[in-house]
């Protein structure tokens, strides 16, 4: 048998760079490169590897081991999860700042292959740098702390240990059901021991991605189901982009007139203006979509996991015996809400039950009722765009601005605050990759260092991200990565003064905003957001910090000013931020749901009460949907 010498570290490099996936034909590399920050824990090993071949693996300076695990998902989310970026990271706090990203990346079912270094294998030198001391256990380290956000974790113990552990690595990653994080923990002298690897390790491997269908059965039951339904309504979610599945959902909505709400993460399946799109769904959906999901009597999920926000705390399907077919990969999201399980990739699957309805449509009734919903819609967003709100101007004008200002292939980012509930209701997504919040883990930092990622995916497109103040101010560090890369962001910083998406969730339960705003505090105040106001303003200037990180600062007083600054911007060559102050109380309304938040059930308060009261009323709706 032929062997090559190498060290484990070495080994893995060369590994990685040999991958190939394939799904329709043409494969493709699957990691095209490794991020990294280094440390006594994997400068020697992992480093030593890539400096030795860098050819082999392309090596990404970051600035914070959580934004490069973004940067990776958000990479991965771009290209359909048909590619990643691996992370490398030294042992202790370098190693757990991943584990948040790793949550972010498996929550959302993106692959990514985390990289932490390990304490000694051989255990000679105990206690190392950084090393947790579990007087009780011998082998545990900080890096079991990815064990319940990994899809597959391991250690390598051994240098030989690599060749299986790669192998069931590559098998997580790539199976459309399993993907999420995986982990391998990389003991520091592990990484530098050498071993005889057989040389067919290092061969080209492709991994197929499939397009499986459900048996002809569970076919048959759905048809029927659809066509004894009288008021059919898809619910749209990632898996429908992510199999590249938009062109059939289009076809067969065009086709049947059954209309299209989305999920988040769904949000591009179908472009904002065909006739079937009712936009988004649930807590943050429109008033098109929730209406017809209250009324409908059967939803044909489509790659969704049907989280709290797309059912509305299991509230937005309220009708009398609605039924439940759910297309996914994965059985375990396609039983949700007691359906029928069509459990298959979505293309092919949407088009088995396409032969199977052929000649059915929706009732013309129905089909002009969406119709009629989904104007109405569009007429709201275009008012919400135009409010002329003062002094300060609205977040949905600031919206509007960036969504007119953008190209149709170009791609909003954003994951947490009150932007993404706003933009999954106003923004008019023209490409199905021209939309991309994060909102399974809603991690605040995801935003930039997410926009880094999608850049480098396709640099053909232009990138906007928003992000708000707290979010900024939790992770903006890529910026400097952005332009080390020369991967331009345009980042829109949308300042509030602090949470505004909390402070409202707050104050509609009774406690006053407590907490979420950026001042100092007025004499005698608790921190609740009304004293707070009479405060003063804290000497921050988030304008100045992105100056100073590198980017190319506009500082814009108005959306006629955001307007001319959008537009100046895509004349630049390196990343933007155009930092806008907006009014922190004027917010788009919620159309008719409901999302359960919990109320204290005893307090003197009035306030307070009178939310327990609602929260009340509101979970009596709550359907088991079983
Ligand atoms: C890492 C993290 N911590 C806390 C939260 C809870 N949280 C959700 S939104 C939010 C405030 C976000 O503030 P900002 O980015 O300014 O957006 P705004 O609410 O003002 O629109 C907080 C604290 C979170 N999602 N992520
Ligand atoms: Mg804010």
């Amino acid at each position: 048998m032929k062997t090559v010498r190498l060290t484990m570290a070495q080994a893995l490099v060369r590994f990685l760079a040999a991958q190939q996936v394939e799904r329709d034909g043409a494969p493709q590399r699957f990691f095209e490169g490794c991020f990294g920050i280094f440390g006594h824990g994997n400068v020697t090993g992992v480093g030593q590897a890539l400096a030795k071949d860098a050819s082999l693996l392309t090596y990404y300076q970051a600035r914070n081991e959580q934004a490069m695990v973004h940067a990776a998902a958000g990479f991965a989310r771009m290209r359909n999860r048909l590619a990643t970026l691996a992370c490398t990271t030294s042992i202790g706090p370098g190693a757990t700042n991943m584990v948040t990203g790793a949550a972010a990346a498996t929550i959302n079912r993106l692959p990514v292959l985390l990289l932490p270094g390990d304490v000694f294998a051989s255990r000679r030198p105990d206690p190392v740098l950084q090393q947790l001391e579990v007087a009780s256990r011998g082998d545990v380290s900080v890096n079991d702390a990815f064990i319940p956000v990994s899809r597959y974790w391991d250690r390598i113990q051994r240098p030989e240990q690599l060749v299986p552990a790669a192998l069931a690595a590559m098998r997580v990653l790539t199976d459309q059901a399993e993907t999420g994080a995986v982990t391998l923990s990389l003991p520091q002298d592990v990484q530098t021991e050498a071993y005889d690897y057989p040389a067919e390790f290092f061969e080209p491997r492709v991994w197929h991605v499939g397009r499986s269908v459900p048996d002809a059965t569970a076919l048959n039951r759905a048809a029927q189901l659809v066509r004894d339904a009288r008021r059919p309504l898809i619910v749209a979610g990632g898996g429908v982009i992510y199999s590249a599945a938009t062109d059939a959902l289009s076809a067969f909505v065009k086709r049947t007139g059954v209309p299209v709400a989305e999920t988040q993460a769904g949000k591009g399946s179908l472009a904002y203006d065909h006739t079937g799109a009712l936009g988004a769904i649930g807590v943050t959906g429109t008033l098109a979509a929730n209406r017809i999901a209250a009324t409908c009597d059967l939803v044909i999920g489509i790659g969704t996991r049907y989280s709290d926000f797309t059912t509305a705390s299991k509230t937005a399907f309220a009708g009398e015996g609605v039924r439940f077919v759910n297309v996914n990969v994965a059985s375990f999201d396609a039983l949700k809400m007691g359906g029928l399980a069509l459990v298959g990739d979505a293309r092919a699957t949407l088009e088995a039950l396409d032969e199977r309805l052929r000649g059915w449509t929706v009732e013309p009734a129905y089909r002009d009722e969406c119709e009629k919903l989904g104007g109405e819609w569009d007429r709201e967003v275009s008012r919400l765009y135009q409010l002329g709100h003062g002094p300060l101007p609205a977040q949905s004008e600031v919206i509007g601005a960036v969504n007119e200002l953008s190209g149709p292939r170009d791609v909003v980012v954003c994951a947490a605050g009150s932007m993404p509930g706003d933009l999954h209701k106003l923004w008019r997504t023209r490409d199905p990759k021209g939309y991309h919040v994060e909102y399974g883990y809603s991690t605040m930092g995801y935003e930039i260092a997410g926009g880094l990622g999608v850049k480098m995916a396709d640099p053909s497109r232009s990138v906007y991200v928003m992000v708000g103040d707290g979010s900024y101010l939790m992770m903006c560090q890529e910026i400097v990565t952005s332009i080390q890369e020369r991967m331009k962001l345009t980042i829109v910083l949308v300042d509030n003064q602090g949470f505004a998406s909390i402070g409202g969730l707050s104050r509609s339960k009774g406690t006053a905003g407590f907490g979420t705003l950026y001042r100092y505090r007025a004499d005698g105040s608790l921190g609740d957001d009304a004293a707070h106001r009479e405060g003063e303003a804290l000497p921050v200037d988030l304008a100045l910090n992105a100056q100073g990180l590198g980017a190319h600062v506009f500082r814009v007083q108005s959306v006629e000013e955001l307007r001319d600054a959008l537009v100046a911007a895509k004349k630049i060559e390196r990343t933007v931020v155009i930092h806008i102050a907006t009014d922190r109380y004027e917010g788009v309304p919620n159309y008719e749901s409901w999302w359960e938040v919990p109320v204290a059930e005893v307090s003197k308060s009035p306030e307070v009460k009178k939310a327990r009261g609602e929260h009340e009323r509101a979970s009596a709706r709550r359907r088991w949907h079983l």
